[in-house]
C-alpha cells in the first residue's frame, strides 16, 4: 500500500468496495485516480485503476448496445447500515428476520422458502439496521443477486442450524461455494489489494435453535470443526434468547455516530430522526446530508455534545460524536 493515500482517496476505495452497480463502481475508480499520489511508486497501482475503469466502461457500453438490463436486483440502502443473512436451508434466516423487525416473511420447515432477498427495517434505540433475508446457499444454489448485496452489506450473518445434524456441513458449503468466488467472507471487510475485485465483508456467526435437544452438543462439534474467526452470537431465533445482544452488536458492527440536526431558530434538536454517519466523519459530511446548499455555505455550527463544551462554535473539519446535536449556520 503506497504511502500519502488522502482520505479522499481511501473514502472512495471503500465505496468502491460496496458498490453496487457499475456505475458507482466508476464514479469510484474517477476519484481514486483522481487522488492518487502521482509518482514511481504508485504507478502500478495507477495502471490497474486505468484498467479497472476502460474494462467496466467497456462492459457498460456493451451492455447498453445489448440493451440489457444492468446487472442485478437493487436493494436501496437504508438506515444505519445494511445486515444480510446467509446461510444454509432451514437455518432460520426468515425467523431471525421475523423476530428482528416488523416484517413477515414466511418462516416454514422446508428449504427455499425465501425466493429472492427482501429487505426489512430493525429497530436499535433511535435508529434503525436494514436487514436482507435471503434464499439459502448451498452447494449447487447460489442466488445471483448475493454477490452484490453481500458486497454492498456492512454486515453478514451467517446461520448456523443447530437442530440438525446436517447444520454443520451446510454452513461449511456455504463458505466453500462463495470461495469459489470473489465475494467472501472475512471478520472484518475489506478489498483485497493483489486480486483485483476480491472483496471481503465482516461477518458474525450466528448458531441458531439453541433451544432444539441436542443443540449444545452439536454447537460444540461446529467449534472443533469450523474453527471460524468470526464474532459469535448464539440465539434461538423462535424464542428470543440471545437476540437483544444480537441487535446491539449488529448496530455497533456498522460503527457509525449518530447525530441530531437542529436549525438555530429551534429550541429543541429533531430527536426522531438522527442522521448517521461513519465514525470518523466530519462536519461538512453531515452538512451534505442535511443539503447541498449546505456544503457550500456553511459557515459553522454550534454543538452540544460529550466532546465540547455547549454550543461551541466548530467548522467543517470538526468530527462527530455519537449523539451530538448539531446547529448548522449559513
Ligand atoms: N427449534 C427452533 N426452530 C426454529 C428456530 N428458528 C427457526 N426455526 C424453524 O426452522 C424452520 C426454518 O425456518 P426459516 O426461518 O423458514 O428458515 P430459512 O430457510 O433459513 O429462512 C422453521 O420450521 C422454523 O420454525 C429456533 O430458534 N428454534
Ligand atoms: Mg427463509
Amino acid at each position: 500500500m503506497p504511502a500519502n493515500l488522502t482520505p479522499q482517496y481511501l473514502k472512495a476505495e471503500e465505496d468502491y468496495r460496496r458498490a453496487a452497480t457499475p456505475e458507482e463502481e466508476i464514479a469510484c475508480l474517477q476519484v481514486m485516480l483522481k487522488e492518487i499520489p502521482k509518482h514511481k511508486g504508485t504507478d502500478h497501482l495507477q495502471a490497474d485503476l486505468k484498467a479497472k475503469l476502460a474494462k467496466l466502461r467497456k462492459e457498460l457500453t456493451a451492455e447498453k448496445a445489448g440493451g440489457k438490463k444492468s446487472r442485478g436486483l437493487r436493494i436501496p440502502r437504508q438506515g444505519a447500515g445494511t445486515a444480510i443473512l446467509l446461510g444454509g436451508p432451514n437455518t432460520g434466516k426468515s425467523q431471525l428476520v421475523a423476530k428482528l423487525t416488523r416484517a413477515t416473511p414466511e418462516v416454514a420447515p422446508y428449504p427455499f422458502t425465501t425466493k429472492v432477498p427482501a429487505p426489512a427495517m430493525m429497530p436499535w434505540e433511535d435508529v434503525s439496521v436494514q436487514l436482507i433475508d435471503t434464499p439459502p446457499v448451498t452447494t449447487d444454489y447460489l442466488d445471483p443477486h448475493l454477490h452484490n448485496l453481500i458486497r454492498a452489506a456492512d454486515l453478514a450473518l451467517l446461520t448456523v442450524d443447530l437442530e440438525n445434524d446436517n447444520g454443520i456441513e451446510d454452513c461449511q458449503d456455504v463458505l466453500d461455494r462463495l470461495a469459489q468466488t470473489k465475494t467472501r467472507l472475512a471478520s472484518k471487510s475489506y478489498l483485497a489489494e493483489e486480486d483485483v475485485g476480491l472483496s471481503y465483508t465482516q461477518t458474525f456467526v450466528v448458531p441458531n435453535k439453541i433451544d432444539a435437544p441436542g443443540a449444545a452438543e452439536r454447537l460444540d462439534l461446529f467449534h472443533e470443526l469450523c474453527r471460524l474467526d468470526f464474532p459469535e452470537y448464539v440465539v434461538s431465533a423462535q424464542h428470543g434468547t440471545g437476540l437483544e445482544v444480537l441487535r446491539e452488536a449488529t448496530y455497533r458492527s456498522l460503527d457509525v455516530v449518530r447525530v441530531y440536526s437542529k436549525l438555530p431558530a429551534a429550541k429543541e434538536p429533531d430527536r426522531d430522526r438522527p442522521f448517521t454517519l461513519r465514525r470518523g466523519s466530519t462536519l461538512l459530511e453531515l452538512a451534505g446530508l442535511v443539503h447541498k446548499d449546505f456544503v457550500e455555505g456553511l459557515k459553522f455550527a454550534r454543538v452540544w455534545g460529550s466532546a465540547v463544551h455547549d454550543g461551541t462554535q466548530v467548522k467543517g473539519d470538526y468530527v462527530l460524536h455519537d449523539r451530538d446535536v448539531v446547529e448548522l449556520h449559513m
